[in-house]
């Protein structure tokens, strides 16, 4: 890949993101909440109920994919929760960032807010979601300072799944037993917030049930007339109701990348895939909403691959095919599709990619790898997301097994509007294609 005609690129669309917001750079990308928000926090409406602030967290080694799955699973139980009497006013604060195990990137990436990467008008379009700024907007609106959390419900696991072979839904209070030290990271680098009650609770089920954690305490714990906020610890326990419905497909189309992201890996594209979304066939309206069941996407003339390395190295090496298999796969896909160009999206590291080259010889491999001054303003997160949507647009895909940075893929391509022989692909472990593991599919549905 040509670099000098990156950093052009990437100077080029910088500029133009900054000429657009109304904010000074400092305040783009890294750690301050991006500029092009239109919308203010909802300011208080006449709703009956008392506000219900509802706040989560999930698992501190977990990635950014299964957040944002464990992200579906709150919106989905919010936006029944809303239809509940006493609870129309309820809204869910989205979790902020700290810095995660896979950013390697040797700078601070913590305090990051969705909006960073994540289209907020889109996400409230599916339900009533708070970026953690905007929250605190509200609360000082009200005139504190600081946050006092009133219930804090830290979910863990039962001892024993199973009783008589059949999972039922359940929870009740227990002795705490995980560390104390495990959900300091949410309060990481705030010291305005506070907790005044915490409740160990032994859950099993779906998110659904943590309605009735909710009504459960809610006499102790609320007074009404006030504002109830409630933090569930360990969200990733509750689990989806319906995985894969309609809904489930809502809640998923909502949410859209950040648009500066998007305007990013378009320019990528076009200048080095010659991909455009016209071209290209895909499905994508302004708004989510108005997408439709559609299966006449054909891509960009490029095969994406996603590559998985790092911690998948360890643990894995049953399924994790070798650098000279994934090259073979690359080449023999190619062939098939009469294509020249690949797309490699990866968290391999640079004598990887390397040898990926080496054994590539001939082929026309690109990869996205922003200078180090992009890198800052972007942060490792919007890297890798800026990898996804190209990835989601190529002509074909091919995934790693049991990847959620993969299934995201999937999904994304699933909204686009491929044929799904297209993008529900799986590298192998052997390169003459023999005992393959490959990933579910998971069709859209509308
Ligand atoms: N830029 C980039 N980062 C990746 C890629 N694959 C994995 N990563 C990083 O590694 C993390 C993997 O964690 P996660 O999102 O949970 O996906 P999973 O572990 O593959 O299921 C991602 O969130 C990224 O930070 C990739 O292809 N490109
Ligand atoms: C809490 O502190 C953070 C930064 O330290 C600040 O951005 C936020 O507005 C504060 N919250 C409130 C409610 O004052
Ligand atoms: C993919 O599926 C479509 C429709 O099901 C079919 O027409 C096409 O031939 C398939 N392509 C390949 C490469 O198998
Ligand atoms: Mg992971």
């Amino acid at each position: 890949m040509n670099k000098l005609a990156l950093i052009s690129l990437l100077t080029f669309v910088f500029h133009l993101v900054l000429s657009q917001s109304h904010c000074d750079i400092k305040e783009i990308f890294v750690i301050k909440k991006l500029c092009d928000i239109s919308e203010r926090p909802l300011v208080k409406a006449k709703d009956e109920s008392d506000p219900v602030y509802i706040l989560y967290s999930v698992n501190p080694v977990e990635g950014f994919n299964l957040r944002r799955d464990v992200y579906l699973r709150m919106a989905i139980f919010l936006r029944h929760l809303r239809k509940v009497k006493g609870y129309e006013n309820s809204h869910l604060v989205l979790p902020v960032f700290h810095h995660l195990y896979h950013w390697k990137s040797q700078f601070r990436q913590s305090n990051m807010f969705w909006n960073h990467f994540f289209d907020l008008p889109s996400l409230k379009l599916f339900t009533n979601v708070l970026d953690m700024w905007e929250f605190f907007d509200i609360i000082r609106n009200e005139g504190k300072d600081y946050v006092e959390i009133g219930e804090v419900y830290k979910l863990q696991h039962f001892e024993t799944m199973f009783e008589n072979g059949v999972f039922v839904d359940k929870f009740e209070e227990a002795a705490c037993t995980r560390h104390e030290y495990d959900n300091y990271h949410y309060m990481e680098n705030y010291y305005n917030i506070t907790e005044k009650t915490i409740t160990c609770i032994n859950f099993q089920g779906s998110a659904m049930l943590l309605k009735n954690i909710l009504e459960e305490y809610k006499v102790e714990n609320h007074k009404a007339g006030t504002s109830r906020i409630v933090l569930f610890a360990h969200a990733e326990t509750a689990l989806h109701e319906f995985f894969g419905d309609e809904e489930y497909w809502m809640a998923r189309r909502s949410m859209r990348f950040n648009k500066n992201l998007q305007v990013i890996g378009n320019a990528y594209r076009a200048d080095f895939l010659s991909s455009t979304d016209e071209k290209d066939k895909v499905q994508r309206p302004e708004l989510w909403t108005d997408e439709k069941p559609y299966r006449g996407a054909v891509g960009g003339e490029y095969l994406c691959v996603h590559m998985r390395r790092a911690d998948f190295l360890y643990g894995r090496e049953q399924q994790l095919p070798s650098l000279r298999s994934i090259a073979n796969q690359i080449k023999r896909a190619l062939a098939e599709l009469g294509l020249h160009k690949v797309f490699l999206s990866s968290d391999c590291s640079g004598s990887e990619f390397h040898d990926m080259r080496a054994f590539l010889r001939g082929v026309n491999l690109h990869k996205f790898k922003p200078p180090w001054e992009f890198q800052m303003q972007l942060g490792d997160g919007a890297v890798a997301i800026i990898d996804q949507i190209i990835c989601s647009h190529a002509r074909k895909f091919i995934g790693t097994f049991e990847s959620t940075f993969t299934y995201r893929i999937y999904e994304e391509r699933e909204i686009l509007g491929f044929q799904q022989n297209m993008t529900f692909n799986t590298l192998c472990k052997r390169d003459d294609l023999i005992d393959c593991n490959r990933n579910s599919v998971w069709p859209i549905r509308y």
